[in-house]
């Protein structure tokens, strides 16, 4: 058939005003380091919005995604708390400070993990098919679910363009982590693309190999059931197993390891239990469009350096039809032989030939890099006309949510804060205001008269 223009629309995660560092993520080697540190939301929300505002300036089509409305207190509600806000919160401050760190935090900036999302191109009735995540890995991701099935709707209304499926059943066969596992290669984006499912686990057999150390987030159950539900033909997209050993180094999701953009696949040769394998089912569902691997070696940057510096973890973006630019965060150019690496790979004339560097260290801190914060949506332009219009990055728009940020975020925050009733306030009122600015409609429970 004849392909329709399409464009790669990145739609980042706005950084919410409890961004905290409480050392939730067993797994996810900086979540455990940082855990007890002081965070500074201010900041990272800034840091956030300079990347959206540098990569739209470039000209690339970027959205925003707001935050969830934290501490959640129906988490602790249904957890036995209860009383008033404030009793509930100084209950569960005294009795239960883990669960109250988990419904403080700020997880749904990682918006790579809030659905995975098949373009028109590839999906039989035509529409683009949304998937939010269950993230039931970990507590205070799980509760991120309904929260973000509302927000996705508010930005992606039209239902004759928009799919929107429910998350996968809560359980660990079904475990789901979105986006941050799920790539997509094709020719041009409006092409049928083949569509790249990355797990870590099996979701029925208890005796298949997997990581020993660390969890695996996502089964390969999981993949398939999206895949069919998104109505992908069976060359429309290739299942393929993570790694256990990278797992188990600290690589919680394939993102962390490998990142593709149309029909370059980046990745380190550690990321796949058979990488040669992965690459050849690829080539032949792309049949003519030619898959062009870029793969570093261990003698090149180790497994430990990639997760150091999170340089699998950036932005691969097409400037033109031949020319990509990577998108790395500050740490890449702070540890040598990763530093090295990207002078070589610009100098090579490979596809690879600009680069763009920013400092993303309060995200980075909890493991999440520039590819963790956005979430990345193929529309044609048909769509692109649906989608809510006040949440393109623009320069008013810049301005308006930096003055907001200002206005409501404290430049510092820790657990010993979590017990206060004046946060939840001020969380409240300074999302109330997002409503109105992003034009969302009344998408926070407590904007509907529930907690
Ligand atoms: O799920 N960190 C997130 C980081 C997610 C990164 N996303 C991608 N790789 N796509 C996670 O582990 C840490 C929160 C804390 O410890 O306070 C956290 O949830």
């Amino acid at each position: 058939g004849v392909s329709m223009q399409a464009f790669e629309a990145n739609f980042d995660g706005l950084v919410g005003p409890t961004h905290n560092y409480a050392g939730l993520s067993y797994g996810n080697i900086a979540s455990k380091i940082s855990g007890s540190e002081v965070s500074n939301p201010r900041l990272a929300a800034k840091q956030g919005l300079a990347k959206m505002k540098a990569l739209a300036d470039r000209g690339f089509r970027q959205a925003i995604v707001p935050p969830l409305m934290r501490p959640d207190l129906s988490a602790l509600r249904k957890l036995g708390f209860f009383g008033s806000d404030a009793q509930v919160l100084s209950q569960a401050a005294r009795k239960a400070p883990d669960l109250l760190a988990a419904v403080y935090s700020a997880s749904s900036m990682w918006t790579a993990n809030a659905a995975t999302i098949s373009p028109g191109a590839d999906t039989q009735d035509g529409r683009v098919h949304i998937s939010v995540a269950n993230l039931h890995a970990k507590f205070h991701r799980s509760i991120e679910a309904s929260g973000t099935a509302a927000i996705l709707q508010a930005l992606f209304p039209a239902e004759q363009h928009f799919a929107h499926h429910a998350p996968l059943p809560s359980v660990k066969q079904f475990g789901d982590e979105g986006a941050a596992n799920h790539s997509r290669l094709c020719g041009q984006y409006g092409d049928p693309g083949v569509e790249l499912f990355v797990y870590g686990c099996e979701g029925f057999d208890d005796h298949a190999p997997g990581p020993r150390r660390y969890p695996a987030r996502q089964s390969r159950e999981a993949s398939a059931a999206i895949a069919r539900r998104h109505g992908l033909a069976n060359h429309s997209f290739v299942l393929a197993q993570q790694n256990p050993e990278v797992i188990d180094a600290g690589v919680f999701h394939n993102d962390v390891i490998a990142v593709a953009n149309r029909d370059v696949l980046f990745s380190h040769e550690a990321a796949f239990s058979d990488g040669p394998q992965v690459m050849a089912e690829l080539q032949e569902k792309l049949g003519d469009t030619a898959l062009r691997c870029i793969t570093v070696h261990h003698d090149q940057v180790s497994v430990e350096d990639a997760i150091r510096t999170y340089l699998f973890n950036s932005q691969l973006l097409s400037l033109n039809d031949d020319d990509m630019l990577l998108v790395v965060p500050q740490e890449c150019r702070e540890v040598p032989a990763v530093s090295r690496y990207l002078d070589e790979l610009i100098a090579s004339g490979g596809p690879i030939s600009a680069l763009e560097v920013f400092d993303l260290k309060q995200s980075m801190k909890n493991g999440g890099g520039p590819a963790c914060l956005r979430l990345r949506v193929v529309l044609n332009e048909v769509e692109m006309e649906a989608v809510n219009p006040a949440v393109w990055m623009n320069e008013e728009r810049f301005n308006t949510l930096n003055d907001w940020v200002d206005r409501h975020y404290r430049n510092q925050l820790s657990q010993a804060d979590f017990h206060d009733p004046a946060l939840l306030r001020e969380s409240q009122t300074a999302l109330d205001e997002l409503s109105q600015l992003l034009d969302l409609g009344p998408v926070y429970p407590f904007q509907r008269g529930s907690a």
